[in-house]
């Protein structure tokens, strides 16, 4: 099983999607394994955002991401860093296909509603910046018998 780094952006968390995103992650099968909500400091999103530090965005990305609350998640299962990624769609939400997240819910690379974890690497560091290993809980759900194989 694979661990994955899922944000719900301000922009998730102001237009009321945050039922709908988590819904999708549930209903595909993957398990939320921790989860909290509040407005992220500034040196936080500095940290998470590091690999974009030179890019001509990232003062407004940092703005945009502390600039209210937004919910933070550890998801759980198979191939979860890939399969998020698929859920979420691409960057830029005009190209992504309809049945995506962005894809469904926004027009903005700015506002693209939600973040996901692009490795497993990143997945961990990522991880950690926002969890500590208390907050993580690691259980078995019921259905997971009928889930996999
Ligand atoms: P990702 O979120 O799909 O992994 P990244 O390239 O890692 O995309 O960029 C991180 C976030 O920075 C994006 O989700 C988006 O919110 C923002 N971003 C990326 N490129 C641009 C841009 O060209 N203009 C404005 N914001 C951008
Ligand atoms: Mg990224």
């Amino acid at each position: 099983m694979e661990r994955t780094y899922v944000m719900i952006k301000p922009d998730g968390v102001q237009r009321g999607l945050i039922g709908e995103v988590i819904s999708r992650i549930e209903r595909r099968g993957l398990k939320l394994v921790a989860m909290k909500m509040g407005t992220m400091q500034v040196e936080t999103a500095k940290k998470h955002y590091a690999e974009h530090v030179q890019k001509p965005f990232f003062n407004s990305l940092i703005g945009f991401i502390t600039s209210g609350p937004s919910v933070s998640m550890v998801v759980e299962g198979k191939s979860a860093v890939s399969v998020m990624r698929a859920l979420c769609g691409t960057t830029n939400p005009l190209n992504a296909p309809l049945g995506t997240i962005r894809g469904d819910f926004c027009l903005d690379t700015g506002r693209n509603v939600i973040h996901a974890s692009d490795s497993p690497e990143s997945a961990a560091r990522e991880i950690a910046i926002h969890f500590s290993a208390a907050e993580i809980s690691g259980y078995t759900r019921i259905d997971e018998r009928w889930l996999y194989e």
